[in-house]
């Protein structure tokens, strides 16, 4: 399996040759699906549907609680990778930190940890599971987090196209 995505995800302004899309394959900004199945506000859970959201941190939009140690798995159907985009992002900035994985578990490699308030740019998966754990210390919470997925299918065809990777974003 030709690891496209390591090199994609090493710079990602740059053009890549992404191995077994067809031309037929869109930028998934050109048709992204609605969002069809919430999970309600709580702590972790298990998404499988094909796209999901909005899934918030625990009493959202009013502040998480302490002492949390909230997991999510994310599985969409196998071929296809997922695309996490936030809504808002807020936790205390030292100390209350939200883990994304690139895989089933937290033994898959780290996407991306985030803390404090930002805004954060899409997150996109080079399989069809992430993994989330989001956990908060002893004190001090914040409004905590809103995020949606969707999935996106790649062709099975082997067929090469360029795709400019701004494009995903
Ligand atoms: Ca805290």
């Amino acid at each position: 399996m030709h690891d496209w995505f390591s090199s994609y995800l090493s710079d990602r302004k740059q053009r890549v040759v992404i191995q077994g899309a067809t031309s037929t394959w869109k930028s998934p900004l050109a048709g992204v699906p609605q969002v069809t199945q919430g999970n309600a506000a709580g702590c972790g859970g298990n998404l499988t549907t094909p796209t999901g959201g909005p899934v918030t941190s625990t009493n959202y939009p009013s502040n998480y609680g302490n002492n949390e140690n909230c997991e999510w798995l994310i599985t969409v159907p196998e071929g296809s990778i997922i695309r996490l985009t936030f809504d808002s992002f807020n936790t205390e900035g030292c100390c209350d930190f939200l883990t994304i994985y690139d895989g089933a578990s937290d033994s898959a490699a780290v996407i991306q940890t985030l803390t404090g308030q930002q805004s954060v740019s899409p997150i996109i998966s080079t399989s069809n599971s992430m993994f989330l754990r989001f956990t908060s210390d002893h004190s001090i919470t914040r409004q905590g987090f809103q995020f949606s997925y969707t999935s996106l299918t790649l062709p099975q065809h082997a067929v090469e196209v360029i795709v400019d990777i701004a494009d995903l974003y």
